[in-house]
């Protein structure tokens, strides 16, 4: 089974996205086909800085490898090196419906905490990430909760491509979700009702992944918590139900049973439990970091190489969905037969 998942690179990756995807793709190993991607491509349709990107793309690279990802095992690649992603984008543009990109939540959120351009990028945002998936017909991509509404899009564009140029067949793979059931929503410790969020949370809310344990308790210690004393999962304690998520996360466990073991708690310690798991869950990452991504010529390679390997799955796909589109030269090869009228032969 082919497994694809796309990550954005900003250089400081945060618990919700280690919990939610990077411990997804790295259990998917053992399951299928796993292909990576660094998004740089989505990247700029927010303001950035060119100079930075390329850095970031490295510190995201190092933190997959860090996390457990490995290139002998999977496929680790940078969304700009396939150039197949861009050409298919526009392909599928023709067949995604405008207002639902347009009622898309993260184009109306980031819409609105865009202080200069909204560019048109943005709103295409989520058909490069169905171009990314559907381009190595790929049957699951393990996301957070946060990513549910787009896999639908490339869901619906993967049917109706189908049903406009396959004749019958499935051209394009309609790919699964795989949203973990603890750990899909990691909530922002200060503000317990958003989630954690690279762009939306600020500091003190936001656990990274390189934190150093010092700055791991410290946020712990100082995150919000609800009225009364109890530990224990309920909607008006988003608080304590997100440490309790966080909890079993951590330990591969349910929040039952962490529930449980911390009736008696009080909120102070059960705080400090969450953040001595959370330390040592975190530490071999960020002591793996350091090494990997002092090496930035063997980063390179390892996406250059995933790259080749990349590209040539997605080629295949991108000249059958051109053929059925009827864009380009046929696929097969065309000659001059001998009558004088053009041939084609058979590719
Ligand atoms: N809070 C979260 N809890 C669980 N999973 C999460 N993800 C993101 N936030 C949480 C998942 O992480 C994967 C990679 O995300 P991304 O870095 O490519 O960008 P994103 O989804 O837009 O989330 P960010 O990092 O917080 O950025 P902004 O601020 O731009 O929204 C995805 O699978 C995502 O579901």
């Amino acid at each position: 089974m082919r497994i694809f998942s796309g990550i954005q690179p900003t250089g400081r990756k945060h618990l919700g996205n280690y919990i939610g995807a990077i411990s997804q793709y790295v259990s998917s190993q053992d399951r299928g086909e796993g292909l990576f991607c660094i998004v740089d491509l989505h990247a700029i349709t927010v303001p950035y800085d060119p100079a930075e990107l390329r850095e970031r793309l490295y510190d995201t690279t190092a933190i997959l490898l860090a996390a457990g990802l490995d290139p002998a095992r999977c496929t680790i690649f940078r969304q700009s090196d396939v150039g197949e992603h861009t050409e298919l984008t526009w392909l599928l543009s023709s067949v995604t419906e405008l207002g639902r990109l347009q009622r898309m939540h993260q184009f109306r959120d980031k819409e609105l905490a865009q202080r200069e351009l909204v560019s048109a990028g943005l709103l295409l945002y989520p058909v490069l990430q169905a171009a990314d998936v559907l381009a190595y017909r790929a049957a699951e991509v393990p996301v957070g909760e946060d990513q549910r509404e787009h896999l639908e899009l490339m869901r619906d564009v993967a049917r109706r491509f189908n049903a406009r140029y396959g004749g019958g067949e499935e051209v394009l793979v309609v790919p699964e979700h795989r949203i973990p059931e603890v750990g899909a929503r990691i909530m922002d410790l200060q503000d317990p009702t958003r989630k954690m969020s690279t762009t939306g949370s600020g500091e003190s809310g936001t656990v990274y992944v390189l934190d150093e344990p010092k700055a791991i308790e410290k946020k712990l210690a100082g995150a919000v918590t609800d009225s009364g004393s109890e530990v224990r999962r309920a909607p008006d304690k988003p608080g304590i139900t997100n440490l309790i998520e966080i909890l079993a996360a951590v330990r591969g466990s349910e929040p039952d049973a962490v529930q449980d073991e911390f009736a008696q708690a009080r909120y102070g310690e059960f705080k400090a439990a969450v953040a001595a798991e959370v330390v040592g869950y975190l530490a071999p990452v960020r002591e793996r970091y350091e090494e990997l991504r002092a090496d930035v010529p063997a980063l390179e390679s390892i996406l250059e190489e995933g790259a080749g390997h990349a590209r040539a799955m997605a080629s295949e796909t991108l000249a059958d969905v051109r053929e059925r589109m009827g864009v380009g030269a046929p696929r097969a090869t065309p000659a001059r037969g001998t009558s004088g009228t053009v041939d084609t032969v058979p590719g």
